[in-house]
């Protein structure tokens, strides 16, 4: 399969990482793609591609127009107050209290803010920008008729909502790339999100429709970020009731419980008949990663992407997280390579 990769994700490199009540090197580091990309290329999955531009106009299909503004200035602004460090909220808008977007830079971090260890410093926009063409260049693939494609994204995308940022994430690249799909003549969209996290962005995003159904594995949020979604009795709004659907999974998690979710949620995406399958391919399911608690080995990534394959979807790899950087490349690829047995 043709693997989508824009060398401008280098441009996001911040030196700080809020984890532990320190300032750490950020867990979700350029190496990480460098890496994955390697793998892709001594395994010859195939064509590696740079992205189209697709410019302002499918972003804000999925997020705010405001919201991208702030995006593209909050490194200026910052700087421009005076700041010395790089730009991290230090207050929200909590319970009880207004909704109103403040004038100040530090103000608006906290407005737009879902978590706080996600430093913005400079490059952040462009790099999220290029993220995006990355994914939009994917699903161009399918739309165009490819079986499969991977979008190999950084930053990820799955926790920024419509106008929300943190978990590592600003622009939600597997939903702008679902609503694209939608928008080029797919009556249904399903994502299937297996990244460890929940992907509270991409929930929010299509919380209330019925063309895009919404399926997560995740660590239970009572034990894991994003804490405040993701729980199995979030299942959609209004027509969209129903097409959410959240297997919060237990600290210590095996591969085999774990399959036992995906096959659960794979019959979920065969009884919707989607027209093309988004997959937020997250490894931070490893055991060996720095920040999750699930257990799968090297081997079970090639299981699961069989599986995945065998649902014969128009598919779109979508690169989330994986911090175990050393085996990352290994991981994503025995995804991708399980599909393509398939
Ligand atoms: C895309 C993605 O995978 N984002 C993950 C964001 C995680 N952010 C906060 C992680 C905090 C983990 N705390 C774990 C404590 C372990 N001692
Ligand atoms: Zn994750």
């Amino acid at each position: 399969m043709i693997t989508v990769f824009s060398a401008d994700h280098l441009l996001r490199s911040p030196r700080t990482e809020l984890y532990g009540g320190e300032l750490v090197r950020p867990h979700e580091s350029p190496e990480r793609a460098q890496i994955v990309l390697e793998r892709v290329q001594t395994q010859r999955l195939g064509q590696v591609i740079a992205p189209a531009s697709f410019g302002a106009a499918p972003l804000l299909r999925v997020h705010d127009h405001e919201y991208i503004e702030f995006l593209k200035q909050a490194w200026s602004e910052w700087v421009a107050a005076g700041n010395r460090g790089e730009a991290i909220p230090d207050c929200w808008p909590a319970r009880r209290m207004t909704q109103r977007r403040p004038n100040s830079i530090t103000g608006k971090l906290g407005y737009y803010a879902m978590a706080s260890e996600t430093s913005i410093s400079h490059g952040t926009w462009e790099a999220a920008r290029a993220a995006a063409d990355v994914a939009l260049t994917g699903a161009s693939q399918i739309k165009e008729g490819a079986r499969a494609a991977f979008a190999l994204c950084r930053p990820p995308g799955h926790h920024a909502a419509h106008d929300l940022y943190g978990g590592y994430c600003f622009l939600n690249n597997a939903a702008i790339a679902a609503q694209y799909l939608r928008d080029a003549g797919a009556a249904r969209v399903a994502i299937l999100d297996v990244d460890f996290h929940h992907g509270n962005g991409t929930q929010d995003i299509f919380y209330a429709r019925e063309d895009v159904l919404y399926v997560s594995l995740h660590g239970d949020p009572a034990d894991a970020f994003p804490y405040f979604s993701g729980f199995a009795d979030e299942t959609g709004t209004g027509s969209g009731v129903g097409f959410t659907l959240n297997f919060p999974l237990p600290v210590g998690t095996e591969f085999k419980a774990w399959q036992d979710a995906l096959r659960a949620a794979l019959v979920r995406i065969a009884n919707f008949r989607a027209d093309a399958l988004v997959v937020s391919l997250g490894v931070d399911t490893f055991v060996e990663d720095p920040i999750s608690f699930f257990r799968l080995q090297t081997a079970d990534f090639f299981s699961y992407g069989r599986m995945i394959g065998a649902c014969a979807l128009p598919t779109l790899f979508v690169l989330e997280g994986g911090y175990a950087v050393g085996a990352i490349g290994v991981n994503v690829v025995n995804v991708l390579a399980g599909f393509e047995e398939a």
